[in-house]
């Protein structure tokens, strides 16, 4: 009996690797393909450093095999431990070399954070004109888009655009949206792009992304901040761009005619409630 149990629960881990792999659109490690540029350089960093975890691991594994294989021959008559001072040699060398590793690992990322988090390297037109203002809020994502033709300002205007947990974004080019959160921290987290950002009271952050094909992408929050975490997802649809500035001529449209007072959306979002 204890066997079977054993086999169920050992079942259970490899039964969740196996679905993994075989559930539709999703891989082993990542929810499908990357859609991004830079998604596919995280993600071969994220395979090398899988890669360098597992060697280490079986390598380590194996020699601890080994070790306790010929320390159980050794024991001393009268049934004592064998006990050795230790090698120095030995420990300078695993001293140096996961040093050496994680020096290698710090410098080769190094390209791919920079793209993406040093301000001097965002792209250009994207961070000159940046889509939306993105603003995390217990439990929802606020949206506030220029009217079609303007800039996007720091503070809102009068004639800005507003969604909630709907962002639209022009596809196959970079575009940069400003991150704020007007209560807790929350995370900005689309799976399918590799973009997660904290977003944190009292700051704006800029995130840019290069979105490669057409779509619907889930926006979920990747930080517990509150009873309704679970529900403070929303989406990222990538369209060309045309079909963007339709969208937000259909918005500025919707918006104007509903009497829906773009004035109020500020309060709105400061009120708190739900
Ligand atoms: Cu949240």
């Amino acid at each position: 009996m204890r066997v079977f149990w054993c086999l169920v629960f050992l079942a259970v881990p490899i039964l969740a690797v196996l679905s993994c792999i075989y559930a539709e659109d999703y891989g082993l490690w990542f929810p499908g393909e990357a859609e991004t540029l830079l998604g596919k350089q995280i993600d071969d960093l994220f395979y090398m450093i899988n890669i360098i975890v597992t060697v280490t691991f079986i390598g380590s594994n194996a020699g601890l095999c080994y070790v306790i294989w010929r320390a159980s021959g050794k024991q001393e008559e009268g049934g004592k431990a064998w006990f050795c001072h230790g090698v120095h040699s030995l420990e300078v060398i695993w001293s140096i070399v996961p040093a050496c590793i994680l020096m290698f690992i710090s410098l080769y990322q190094l390209d791919v954070w920079m793209q993406f988090r040093v301000r001097t390297n965002y792209p250009t037109e994207a961070a000159a004109k940046p889509v939306a203002e993105v603003t995390a809020r217990q439990f929802e994502w606020r949206i506030r888009y220029p009217a079609p033709g303007k800039d996007l300002q720091l503070q809102p205007q009068p004639d800005d655009l507003y969604t909630v947990n709907d962002l639209h974004v022009p596809v196959n080019q970079p575009v940069m949206i400003q991150l704020r959160t007007i209560d807790v921290q929350h995370s900005f987290f689309v799976p399918d792009l590799r973009v997660k950002q904290d977003a944190i009271p009292g700051q704006v952050i800029p995130i840019w992304f290069n979105v490669l094909h057409n779509g619907e992408y889930d926006l979920t929050c990747a930080e517990l901040c509150g009873w309704g975490h679970y529900k403070m997802r929303g989406r990222v649809v990538a369209e060309p761009v045309e079909d963007f500035q339709a969208y937000l001529v259909k918005l500025q449209a919707e918006q104007s005619y509903d009497g829906v007072a773009n004035e109020d959306s500020p309060e709105l979002a400061q009120s708190g409630e739900e």
